[in-house]
C-alpha cells in the first residue's frame, strides 16, 4: 500500500484565497471529457469556474491537460445547456417541473409497454455514460427494469470488436490488455492517434509525453495509419496502410514470426491453446501476398516482425481504426496474437492486464465460463446480441419495420445516435416516427430534438466522479475520486435519481416511485452478491452489517464505496484496516497510485479451459472472408476511393462543438483528399465537393493534402449541426456535415456487429 495522505492532512484542503471578485476556492477534480483521466485544478468562485489548470500533484497526470480540459469552464456555463426538464409540444420545448416531466413519461411509455410488451422500448446508451459514475452504476438497473432485448449503445460504433476478441481469447469482454507504455521498448500502434484523442482502451494521461519518453529512452514507436497524423509525425516510422487491411498486415507478421522461428511465448507458454492452429492459418498470409492489398512493402513487414521479436520488450496496440472496419474482430484478435507470439503478453513492457481498485474479475477463484453471444437476435435481420446489446446498425430498421416486436419508443441516455451512428438520414426518419421518446441529456441536439421529454443531469461539478470503467484499462493501477464541488440548487436533480425514477416508470411502478427505496434494492443486491462470492474479502459476512457500514452514503458513492472496499485493494469492511475505501480516496484528492501493472496470468483468465485461446473458433471461421479481400482492386486500378475518419484535439465526438473556444478558427470539417486523387478528379483545394456513398451524400470543402494516402479520403465525424429544431447556437454556426450520412447499416463486422467507418467506398465530385 502506498503512502496515503491522512485525514488531518486532508483538512488542509481546500484552501481559500480572497480576490476582488470574492472568495476563490481551489479544488481538484478528474476531467471527465476523455479517457485520459487528467487531474484538473479548478479555481471556483461560488459555482463559477474562474480558472482551470492541470493538477501538478495528480498522481497520474502530473499537471498535463489538453484544450478540452480547460473548456470545462465554458461547458459548465454554456447558456444552451438544459437546466430544467423539457417537454415537447409540436416543435417547441417547454420547461416543466420534474413531477410533470415524469407524469408525461409515464403517460407516454406505460401504454406502449402494456400494449406491445417490453421489446417495444429500445434503449440507447451513449459514450459520456462511460465517463460518469451515475451511468456506470445505474444503467444496469434501468436495463433490468426494461427487460427489453432492444439495448443499443455506442459500443457497437466503437470497441465491440475488441471486447469480442478479448472475450474469446481471455474469457471476459473487458479483459483487454493495455500496452505498458512507460516501460516498453517498442510500440507498434495501429489505427490510433493519441496526439489528438489522448488514448483509448489505454487510460494514460499525457500520452504525448509518455510516447516522447519512450523514444527518449531509446525505444521505438511505429504508427500504422492511412493518414500521416500528428502521432505518425512524432513516431520513428509511419506505415501508411490501406484501410481495413490491418488483419492482413498482422497475419503477415505472425507468418514471419513462425517462418523465421521467432515465436517465443515466454512466461505464458504453459497457458496458451491453439498455437498450431494460428501457425497453420498464417501460412496463407506471407508478406508478399498481403503487401499489394495493404500498401506496405513485404520487406518492411518482414523487418517489423523481426524488430518486434528482437526488442527486449514490445507491445502491439490497435484502436478505433482497427475496430470500426469490416475485419474489426480479426484485427483486434491478431493484435494480441502478435503480443502472445512475441512473448510480450503479460510481461512488464509488453501488453498487460490492469488490476483496478474496483475490479472483481480475476481477483477471486472462479471457474471461467467464457463468453456466449447470440442469446438473443435482432428481430429484422437476426443479428446476434454481444454482451447483452444488439448492434446499433439494426436500430433504425427495428423502428421502421412494422410487425410484432417493432420498436415504438426509445430512451437515449448521453447519446447522439442521430449523428454518431451509421446512415444518419435513415435514423433521423426513424426517430421522427417513434410514438414516444425520452432523453437524458445536456443539450437539445440532433437526437434529443425528437424526444417528447428531455431530462437534464445536474451540473458536472455538483456530482462526484470516479472512472469506474477507464481505470480498468489504465497503464498503471490508480484510483482517484473527485467529490461534488458545488451544492445542488433548487430544481436540479442528480442524474442517478432521474435514471432510477425512469427505471421505476419503465418497471411499472409509475411516475412517483421511491428512488431511495430503489437504490436500497440495488445496493442490497450488490451486497448479497459479494458476500456470497467465493474468495471475496467479505465472503460469508453478514449482509446487514455491510449495509449498515455503508449507510452514511447514498447513490453512486455508496456503490463505489462497496466496490472499493470489496475490491483487490479494499479494506474488506475491517478485514484489512490499511485497505482502500472511499474515505481513503476522499483523503487523497490527487489520487492514489497503486503501482505499475503486474503479471496476472493465469489468474485473470476466465475461458472455460482456463487457458488463453489463441485460435478461437469464431476468428478461425472468419479467416476465409479475410482472404477474399486480397483480390479487391485498389483505387488506382479503378477500385473506389475509400473513406476513413479523423479526430481533432479540440473536439469530442458530436457534442462539444457548441463551445466557442473549441470551434473557433479554421473550419475543420473538411474532406482530406490526396493531391493525385484531386488531380484525377479535377478539383483543387478549398472547392466544395459532393461525397456520395450508397446510403447518402454530403457536401463539404475539399482540403487537398498528402497527409492522407492516395485512394483514401478522410472526414471527421460528429458534425452536421445545421438541422432544424436544435438549441445549440454556436454549433449551428459551425455546422459542418455529418459523415455518418455516408456510413451504411449493411456494412459491419460480422463477428461483433460493429459498424464500419473505415473503408467505406465513396465517390467524390466537385459541386
Ligand atoms: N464516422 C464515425 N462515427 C463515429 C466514430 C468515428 O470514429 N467515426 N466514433 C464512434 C465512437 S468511438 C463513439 S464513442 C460514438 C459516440 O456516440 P454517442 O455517445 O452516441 O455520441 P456523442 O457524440 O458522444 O454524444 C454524447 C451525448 O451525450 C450528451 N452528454 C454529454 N454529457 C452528458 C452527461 O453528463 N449526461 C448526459 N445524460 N448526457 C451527456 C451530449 O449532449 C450528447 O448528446 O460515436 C461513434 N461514431
Ligand atoms: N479530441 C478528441 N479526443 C477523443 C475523441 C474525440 O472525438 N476528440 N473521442 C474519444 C473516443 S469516444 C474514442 S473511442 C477515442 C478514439 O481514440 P483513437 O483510437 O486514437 O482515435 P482517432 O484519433 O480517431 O485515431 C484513429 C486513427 O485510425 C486511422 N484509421 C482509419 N482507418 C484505419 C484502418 O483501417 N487501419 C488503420 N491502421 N488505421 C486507420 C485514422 O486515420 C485515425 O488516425 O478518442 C477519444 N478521444
Ligand atoms: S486529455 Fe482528456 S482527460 Fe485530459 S484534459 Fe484533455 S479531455 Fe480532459
Ligand atoms: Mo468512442
Amino acid at each position: 500500500m502506498p503512502h496515503l495522505v491522512t485525514r488531518a492532512e486532508k483538512r488542509a484542503y481546500p484552501f481559500a484565497m480572497t480576490t476582488s471578485a470574492g472568495t476563490t476556492r481551489i479544488e481538484y477534480r478528474t476531467c471527465h471529457l476523455c479517457e485520459a483521466t487528467c487531474g484538473l485544478e479548478l479555481h471556483l468562485d461560488g459555482r463559477a469556474i474562474t480558472l482551470v489548470r492541470g493538477d501538478r500533484d495528480d498522481v497520474f497526470s502530473h499537471g498535463y491537460l489538453c484544450p478540452k480540459g480547460t473548456a470545462v469552464k465554458q461547458l459548465e456555463s454554456d447558456p444552451d445547456r438544459i437546466r430544467r426538464p423539457l417537454v415537447r409540444r409540436g416543435d417547441a420545448f417547454h420547461e416543466v417541473s420534474w413531477d410533470e416531466a415524469f407524469d408525461e413519461i409515464d403517460a407516454g411509455l406505460t401504454p406502449i409497454r402494456d400494449q406491445y410488451g417490453p421489446d417495444a422500448l429500445a434503449i440507447y446508451l451513449g459514450n459520456p455514460g462511460a465517463h460518469n459514475l451515475a451511468g456506470l452504476v445505474y444503467n444496469r438497473a434501468l436495463l433490468q427494469a426494461a427487460r427489453t432485448k432492444n439495448v443499443y449503445s455506442a459500443s457497437t460504433v466503437d470497441q465491440m470488436p475488441k471486447q469480442v476478441s478479448a472475450g474469446l481469447m481471455f474469457g471476459g469482454g473487458l479483459t483487454i490488455p493495455v500496452p505498458d507504455v512507460d516501460r516498453t521498448d517498442y510500440l507498434l500502434m495501429l489505427g490510433a492517434n493519441p496526439y489528438a484523442s489522448n488514448g483509448s482502451l489505454m487510460t494514460a494521461p499525457d500520452l504525448p509525453g509518455r510516447l516522447h519518453a519512450l523514444r527518449a529512452r531509446g525505444g521505438k514507436l511505429v504508427v500504422v495509419d492511412p493518414r500521416r497524423t500528428k502521432t505518425a509525425e512524432e513516431a520513428d516510422e509511419h506505415l501508411p496502410i490501406r484501410p481495413a487491411t490491418d488483419a492482413l498486415f498482422l497475419f503477415a507478421l505472425v507468418h514471419v514470426l513462425f517462418e523465421d522461428d521467432l515465436v517465443d511465448l515466454g512466461d505464458v507458454a504453459a497457458h496458451v491453446n491453439g498455437v498450431d492452429d494460428v501457425r497453420r492459418l498464417a501460412t496463407a498470409f506471407a508478406p508478399e501476398v498481403v503487401a499489394p492489398a495493404c500498401g506496405i512493402e513485404a520487406a518492411i513487414i518482414r523487418r517489423i516482425a523481426h524488430e518486434l521479436a528482437a526488442a527486449p520488450t514490445a507491445a502491439v496496440y490497435g484502436r478505433i481504426g482497427t475496430c470500426t472496419q469490416e475485419f474489426g474482430t480479426l484485427a483486434s484478435w491478431l493484435v494480441d496474437v502478435v503480443n502472445v507470439c512475441t512473448g510480450n503478453l503479460d510481461r512488464p513492457g509488453g501488453a498487460m492486464f490492469t488490476r483496478a481498485a474496483t475490479s472483481t474479475a480475476g481477483t477471486f477463484s472462479n471457474e471461467g465460463r467464457g463468453v456466449t453471444f447470440g442469446r438473443r437476435t435482432s428481430r429484422v435481420r437476426g443479428l446476434p446480441e454481444y454482451f447483452g446489446e444488439l448492434p446499433v446498425v439494426c436500430l433504425a430498421e427495428e423502428i421502421e419495420t412494422p410487425g410484432d416486436g417493432q420498436v415504438r419508443a426509445l430512451v437515449t441516455i448521453a447519446g447522439n445516435p442521430a449523428v454518431s451512428t451509421p446512415n444518419s438520414d435513415q435514423l433521423r426518419r426513424a426517430l421522427a416516427s417513434l410514438d414516444f421518446m425520452v432523453s437524458i441529456d445536456i443539450y437539445v441536439n440532433e437526437t434529443t430534438r425528437h424526444a417528447n421529454v428531455i431530462l437534464p443531469p445536474e451540473p458536472e461539478l455538483a456530482r462526484g466522479h470516479y472512472d469506474l470503467a477507464l481505470y480498468n484499462l489504465a497503464i498503471r493501477n490508480v484510483a482517484n475520486y473527485s467529490p461534488p464541488l458545488v451544492e445542488l440548487e433548487p430544481g436540479e436533480v442528480p442524474e442517478w435519481r432521474s435514471m432510477l425514477r425512469l427505471a421505476g416508470v419503465i418497471g411499472g411502478l409509475g411516475a412517483h416511485a421511491d428512488v431511495d427505496a430503489l437504490d436500497d434494492v440495488v445496493v442490497s443486491g450488490l451486497v448479497s452478491k459479494v458476500v456470497g462470492r467465493r474468495g471475496s474479502n467479505v465472503e460469508g459476512r453478514d449482509a446487514d452489517e455491510l449495509t449498515k457500514a455503508l449507510a452514511t452514503r447514498r447513490g453512486p458513492e455508496r456503490v463505489l464505496d462497496l466496490m472499493l472496499r470489496t475490491g483487490p485493494y479494499g479494506d474488506g469492511f475491517g478485514a484489512d484496516p490499511e485497505g482502500l475505501s472511499l474515505a481513503v480516496l476522499e483523503a487523497n484528492p490527487h489520487g492514489i497510485d497503486l503501482g505499475p501493472l503486474q503479471p496476472r496470468i493465469p489468474e485473470v483468465l476466465r475461458t472455460p479451459s482456463g487457458m488463453i485461446e489463441l485460435a478461437p473458433e469464431a476468428c478461425v471461421g472468419d479467416v476465409e472472408r479475410l482472404r477474399s479481400v486480397l483480390e479487391r482492386p485498389l483505387a488506382r486500378d479503378g477500385g473506389p476511393l475509400v473513406l476513413v475518419g479523423r479526430r481533432d484535439l479540440r473536439s469530442n465526438n458530436s457534442w462539444m462543438h457548441n463551445l466557442q473556444v473549441l470551434v473557433k478558427g479554421k473550419a475543420r470539417c473538411t474532406v482530406h483528399v490526396h493531391p493525385d486523387d484531386a488531380a484525377r478528379l479535377g478539383f483543387g483545394n478549398g472547392v466544395d465537393v459532393r461525397v456520395r456513398s450508397s446510403s447518402g451524400e454530403i457536401v463539404l470543402p475539399a482540403e487537398v493534402t498528402d497527409a492522407v494516402m492516395p485512394g483514401v479520403v478522410s472526414i471527421p465525424h460528429g458534425w452536421g449541426h445545421d438541422v432544424e429544431g436544435t438549441q445549440m447556437a454556436t454549433a449551428s454556426r459551425h455546422a459542418g456535415a455529418n459523415s455518418n450520412v455516408l456510413a451504411r447499416t449493411d456494412l459491419f463486422d460480422p463477428l461483433s456487429g460493429n459498424a464500419v467507418f473505415s473503408g467505406i467506398p465513396v465517390e467524390i465530385a466537385p459541386v
